[in-house]
């Protein structure tokens, strides 16, 4: 098989026999477009093949995209449902474990009330899964405990843009007009390693003379072609934007007719930032003072600019503070709503965005209503059926379930399209709480660590198994393909929820044949709200290259660019940001004296339990370790390759040690993408971010001993 250059660019070639089938990359918020090659015989897929001529990643995949469809068909699939009689899973007929489970939930719900029974989702789940879980949560079940992995994801870039715009849309621009920005501001982002093809954006724009800023304590790859690094203590972004605000107001870089007109709070931000002097922010943050004032001339004197932001900023106690101050910077440089200029968030999941809107979140009903809005629950209550007493109450977040396990609240569960038992922070009290439980159902295509701990695993359908959509990072809703049928009796998430459902008396309300009709359901159910889907048709998905929501009507354009009139704020302005400096929720002391930090490694994925399966992603990064400046090392008489012990107050483990320079010296960094003795989540930080209730996974104090 071979591709071929011709005058309109590269086109796509396939075998005879062969057939392509056009869907996206199961992976992280870029979506990239792919076409899948299936053999027309047998229906198996024979390997995949970037799209050329899909806008937003224009033929580029990265290690994971391109090996992804070997996960499909992957010897490991779970392929009929699992049930544990004494520690031993056995396999069960579909018939056999939706009467367990139904059985066990109802049990449960009669000895101590409907909320006893809690579910936990998961973003990489298509819109119409995800609007799904909202609803089998609320009305199959009839519980308020329900939260998803997003929580530990976008949850604090999503608080940020809500108090500053009103509406929480991921990027205020689409990706492709990056081209013609001047200057990017990227900060707590490997962008290089976790959204790979959005490096093209940034070179293209290299290439015409934009600049570039990185924030990270580690010179992480895209920083090393970087105009600026500015090497912050973790923890310290919301000092580092103040720090650049100060010097934006003293050396005149602000739009004020701008900041007049379309934002809140300016005097009060200028006076929280006048004591933010250079110097004050180089002794917060660790920066050179030199390297603060060229990165704020630089930025300050781009016509263009757009300001980036990822979970190095967000996944902290505070998270929010953070993204809202990084947010003021565009603003005040009056960016917000120009062409190829403002803000955005790089979404960590494939469908991170749509995942967040449509209710899977604890306070959220879909199209972003508000669970404690008695119209958007009389409005979604008509979509689904129900009355509107019958609507369960908010619950808690991700990580609170778990103390809610602990006490006995919830007393039986549904993960599904998620890992926590990996990807939880601190994990010896995520275990724990999954053995306190009666009763634990697991949906997912591969054993996990923690369906280990289920009584009944379902095998749900893998992303090529099933058609539907996603939103991308820009808000762009796209389209998933099903590539072939679903292996063995493995059943698609928004079934396996219906089956469950009709066992538990509610079949009425789950009457779906396809999740074609689910979506044209959730259309209705978004409508009107801030998140407003309505007029997304598939069909308008596939003429147009996707939809951006907002798109009331289908005779709506779609919202590429946000904001480029007014805010989504009642009044229509932006909330400036108002500096209140804190510490993370821990420090270094004398005796945890150094600074741990987690994230990711291109050639893995989260909780590692689709890649760890993968031979040549295995054989790049086989396994975990603590990657530290030679200087730190040197302390601890630790050499390359040796074994360090890091320990925390919540938790011990012992990995190799990888010397690298461009890591500072007062921190360590260990990727997080293994599980059980591996798993760095023994060690995190579950202090949670007082709006967002993001867990502070990327700041706290450890000791290192040599093991
Ligand atoms: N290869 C790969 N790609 C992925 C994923 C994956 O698992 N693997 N996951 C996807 C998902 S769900 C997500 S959420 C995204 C995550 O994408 P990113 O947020 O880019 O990835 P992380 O590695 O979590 O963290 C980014 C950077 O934050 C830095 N950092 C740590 N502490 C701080 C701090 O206090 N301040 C600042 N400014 N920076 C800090 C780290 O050094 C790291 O380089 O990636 C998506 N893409
Ligand atoms: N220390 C530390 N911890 C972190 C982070 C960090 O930076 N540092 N980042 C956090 C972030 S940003 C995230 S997003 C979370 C993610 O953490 P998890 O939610 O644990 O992420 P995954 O590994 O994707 O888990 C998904 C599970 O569902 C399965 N799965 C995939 N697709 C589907 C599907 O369509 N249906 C079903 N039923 N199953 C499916 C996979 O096989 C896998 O077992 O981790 C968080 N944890
Ligand atoms: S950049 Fe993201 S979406 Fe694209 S191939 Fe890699 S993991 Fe998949
Ligand atoms: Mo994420």
């Amino acid at each position: 098989m071979s591709q071929f250059i011709t005058k309109e660019g590269v086109k796509n070639l396939h075998k005879p026999g062969e057939k392509l089938v056009t869907t996206h990359c199961c992976y992280c918020g870029m979506q990239c477009g792919m076409h899948i090659r299936v053999e027309e015989k047998t229906g198996r897929i024979a390997g995949v093949e970037p799209r050329y001529d899909w806008p937003v990643t224009k033929g580029k995949m990265c290690p994971k995209g391109v090996t992804a469809y070997q996960t499909i068909e992957h010897p490991d699939r779970i392929l009929k449902p699992l049930i544990k009689r004494n520690g031993q899973f056995h396999e069960a007929s579909w018939d056999e474990a939706l009467s367990y489970i139904a059985e066990n939930f109802q049990r449960i719900q009669r000895d101590y009330g409907k909320d006893a029974v809690g579910v936990f989702g998961g973003v990489s789940m298509t819109n119409e899964k995800c609007y799904l879980v909202g609803k089998y949560a609320r009305v199959g079940l009839g519980t308020r405990y329900i939260d998803y992995n997003g929580r530990f994801c976008m949850s604090s870039a999503a608080g940020g843009m809500l108090k500053t715009f009103g509406i929480d849309r991921g990027m205020t621009l689409p990706v492709p007009d990056l081209e013609h920005t001047d200057c990017f501001f990227l900060a707590g982002s490997n962008s290089a390693e976790c959204h790979p093809t959005s490096t093209q954006w940034f070179w293209k724009a290299k290439d015409k003379g934009a600049k570039l800023i990185v924030a990270d304590p580690r010179e992480v790859p895209i920083a090393r072609v970087a105009d600026v690094h500015l090497d912050l203590k973790p923890g310290t972004d919301s000092a580092l934007a103040a720090g650049m605000i100060h010097l934006l107001i003293r050396e005149g870089y602000v739009d004020y007719k701008y900041v007049e007109e379309r934002c809140n709070n300016f005097e009060e931000l200028k006076a929280s930032v006048e004591y933010c002097t250079p110097e004050y922010t180089s002794m917060i943050t660790g920066i050179a003072v030199e390297k603060l004032i060229k990165a704020a001339h630089i930025f300050g004197q781009s016509p263009r600019s757009v300001v980036m932001f990822a979970r190095g900023v967000e996944q902290q106690s505070k998270g929010v503070e953070n993204v809202q101050m990084y947010i003021t910077m565009s603003l005040l440089r009056g960016m917000v709503g120009k062409f190829a200029s403002g803000c955005g968030t790089f979404t960590g999941q494939g469908n991170g965005q749509g995942g967040r809107e449509h209710g899977q979140k604890a306070d959220l009903l879909p199209g972003y209503r508000k669970l404690t809005d008695p119209e958007a629950v009389k409005y979604v209550s008509s979509v689904w059926g129900i009355q509107p007493e019958e609507m369960p109450k908010p619950g808690v977040s991700a990580y609170e379930m778990f103390d809610l396990m602990h006490n006995g609240t919830i007393r039986a569960m549904h993960v599904m399209c998620s890992n926590p038992a990996v990807s939880a922070p601190n994990t010896n009290h995520v275990w724990k709480a999954f053995e306190k439980l009666d009763f634990m159902v697991v949906s997912d295509f591969f054993m996990s660590e923690t369906a280990e701990f289920a009584d009944v695993v379902l095998p749900a359908t893998s992303w090529a198994e099933d058609d539907g959509t996603t939103t991308n990072l820009e808000g762009r809703v796209i389209r998933i393909r099903k590539v072939r049928d679903s292996l063995g009796e493995s059943k698609s998430d928004w079934e396996i929820m219906q089956l469950i459902a009709e066992r538990m008396g509610k079949g009425k309300f789950f009457p779906y044949k396809d999740a074609h009709e689910i979506f044209e359901e959730f259309r209705v159910a978004s409508k009107g709200g801030p998140a407003d889907y309505y007029g997304v048709t598939w069909e308008r998905i596939d003429k147009e290259d996707g939809v951006f929501w907002p798109c009331p009507s289908e005779d709506h354009p779609g919202s590429p660019t946000m904001f480029k009139e007014r805010f989504n704020n009642p009044d229509g302005k932006a909330n400036l940001g108002i500096f209140n400096w804190r510490e993370p929720g821990e420090v270094p002391t004398a005796e945890y004296p150094h600074i741990l930090t987690t994230g990711r490694v291109v050639f893995h994925y989260l909780s590692g339990n689709q890649t760890r399966r993968v031979d040549f992603l295995m054989e790049q990064c086989p396994l975990p370790y603590a990657e530290m400046h030679p200087e730190l090392a040197a302390q601890y008489n630790l050499h390359n390759g040796d074994k360090v012990k890091l320990v925390t107050r919540r938790g011990h483990m012992e990995l190799d040690v990888r010397l690298t320079k461009t890591i500072r010296n007062d921190t360590v960094f260990v990727p997080y993408h293994w599980g059980k003795e591996l798993a760095v989540n023994q060690l995190t930080n579950p202090c949670l971010d007082p709006i967002s209730r993001m867990p502070e996974f990327k700041v706290c104090a450890v000791k290192l001993e040599k093991a």
